[in-house]
């Protein structure tokens, strides 16, 4: 269970203010696929993933990208139930996308650094831990209904 501060709750939400959250999906999502390539096998479907700037500019990318960081986006407003709040994506995940729930610290991890590179100076060390927290908290959440 992951426990933030009120503290670190208003850096999260504030920060998540700053940001272009279509961007962060995007490029958190293509930068997964090239750093971790063998995430590449759920994503059969979108075509052209041969080359680091074919994912960059791979519009099923972006739509996927916005989709999932709108999903991560809604999750901030639920930071005390997240299990609750992703329960059915995680069944989803699990009975009918057979995602391995390790790619969710991948795809978590990733979010962290775009948002530092988007965010500069105002990603202070404890935006950052606040973060981190919180991508954890997600990844477990979406990981919590597999079986
Ligand atoms: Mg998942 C679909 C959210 C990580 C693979 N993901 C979806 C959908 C949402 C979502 C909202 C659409 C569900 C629907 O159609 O009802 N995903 C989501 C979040 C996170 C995540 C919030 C983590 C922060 N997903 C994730 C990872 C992988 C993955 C790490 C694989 C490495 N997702 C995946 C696939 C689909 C979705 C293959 C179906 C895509 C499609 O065919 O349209």
């Amino acid at each position: 269970m992951v426990h933030l501060t009120d503290a670190e709750k208003t850096l999260v939400t504030g920060l998540w203010g700053k940001v272009k959250s279509d961007a962060i999906g995007a490029e958190s999502l293509a930068r997964m696929l090239i750093v971790y390539p063998w995430t590449q096998r759920f994503f059969d479907s979108f075509g052209d993933l041969s080359s680091a700037s074919a994912v960059m500019s791979n519009a099923k990318v972006k739509g996927h990208g916005k989709k999932v960081i709108d999903s991560f986006g809604e999750g901030l407003k639920h930071l005390d139930n997240l299990k609750g709040t992703f329960a059915s994506l995680s069944e989803l995940h699990c009975d009918k996308l057979h995602v391995d729930p390790e790619n969710f610290k991948l795809l978590g991890n990733m979010i962290v650094i775009v948002m530092a590179h988007h965010l500069g100076k105002d990603f202070t060390p404890a935006a950052q831990a606040a973060y981190q927290k919180v991508v954890a908290g997600v990844a477990t959440a979406l990981a919590h209904k597999y079986h």
